[in-house]
């Protein structure tokens, strides 16, 4: 099947988000507004997919990412003079409020206090640091430069994505897709997908399929054990007692985006790996499968202390943060680049590297294009 039919399937068998046309709405007026002022965009994702197992879902499977990445990347951005679209799973890590709603130091009450008067204010020891932020956010609001959207199923990122990259178009070389949202590889095509809770014993099971013969429907498609591949050939719990998860690949639509969806914009993405021996394969068969301008290489166990960058045509550039009141040392690097983390917190964020290279590539993207 081509790509431009493995898109037309999926996106026509897996409803859109309910809100996609109000955020497509959201996104062309601010992605108008700033191609009007010739202002670079950035279309940050950031955070993970939900799979949803039912249709009215009470169990999902998700992944590790907090939208770290993702929501710092976004402050180096406006920092840099971007505009940011910021699309990103829903209650995740998001720019600026991050440093006070995920702390490590407490939920973001513990940072006020109640004054003498009766008012809320900052504590003491926090007050400085929070007016800076503020201060910051505050800008990238009433100049209009930060625009949230969220989602949370890898349906509803992929509708998204599809959405906003396409009228990114409009932006030419200007426009910028930084992909760093940890997105699933695999989901329960809507076919196969339960309508209710899966049920757990057999009695919830009789009664769902008394239900289903009362109302004259056929529930034996629905979750079958023949529709299942069960690997284990002497299971130590009945087949009927378990929940066997049988999963489609997530149609590879990163090629559309360069494409189809934003063909003259830059596309950089990020590729995740916890094998150190693989990565930088790995990164540079997605850059030529995906035909991205940059894929940048990051190990699990790792990722707040060093990057990869690689791109067309450059050789590999590895990225790496301070360290606090050390040198690197060979041996150091060999470790870290083996996966080894270090014992203490990284000296500083990496966003602060990687947005600042990216601009450069960008830049010189937009010479070779406009
Ligand atoms: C990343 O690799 C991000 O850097 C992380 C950030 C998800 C590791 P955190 O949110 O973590 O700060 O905790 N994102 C891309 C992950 C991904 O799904 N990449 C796909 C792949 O590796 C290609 S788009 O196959």
């Amino acid at each position: 099947m081509s790509a431009q039919d493995q898109e037309d399937v999926y996106f026509s068998t897996n409803p859109p988000p309910r809100h996609l046309e109000a955020h497509a709405a959201q996104a062309r007026a601010f992605i108008d507004a700033h191609a009007a002022a010739g202002r670079r965009v950035v279309l940050v994702t950031s955070g993970g997919t939900t799979v949803p197992l039912e249709k009215q879902t009470v169990r999902f499977i998700d992944n590790f990412s907090a939208g770290t990445r993702g929501a710092t990347s976004a402050e180096y951005f406006l920092e840099a003079g971007y505009a940011v679209i910021f699309l990103h799973r829903e209650f995740s890590l998001t720019p600026y409020a991050r440093h006070f709603s995920h702390a490590t130091t407490g939920g973001f009450l513990d940072f006020l206090e109640v004054g003498q008067g009766g008012g809320v204010s900052a504590r003491p020891d926090v007050s400085a640091k929070m007016t800076e932020i503020l201060s910051r956010y505050h800008t990238a609001r009433t100049e209009n430069l930060l625009l949230s959207i969220p989602f949370v199923t890898i349906g509803d990122y992929l509708h998204e994505l599809r959405a906003i990259s396409r009228l990114m178009a409009s932006l030419g070389p200007r426009g910028l897709l930084y992909l760093a949202a940890a997105v699933s590889d695999f989901f329960v095509p809507p076919e196969r997908m339960a309508e209710h809770k899966i049920q757990s014993t057999d009695l919830g099971r009789r009664a769902q399929e008394a239900a289903a013969a009362a109302a004259g429907q056929d529930l034996s498609t629905d979750n079958s054990e023949e529709e299942f591949d069960n690997f284990d050939s002497s299971p130590r719990v009945p087949r009927s007692k378990r929940l066997i998860i049988d999963l489609d690949p997530v149609p590879k639509l990163l090629l559309n985006l360069v494409d189809g969806w934003a063909p003259r914009g830059m596309v950089s993405s990020f590729k995740l790996e916890t094998d150190p021996t693989i990565l930088v394969t790995k990164a540079r068969y997605s850059l030529e499968r995906y035909q991205h301008h940059l894929v940048i290489g990051n190990l699990l166990a790792t990722r707040k202390w060093e990057v990869v960058f690689v791109s067309p045509g450059r050789e590999d550039n590895w990225l790496r943060v301070k360290r606090k009141g050390k040198e690197w040392t060979e041996e150091d690097v060999k470790r870290l680049r083996q996966g080894e983390v270090p014992k203490e917190e990284p000296g500083e964020e990496i966003e602060r590297f990687i947005i600042p290279a990216v601009k450069d590539l960008h830049d010189q993207h937009i010479k070779a294009n406009e």
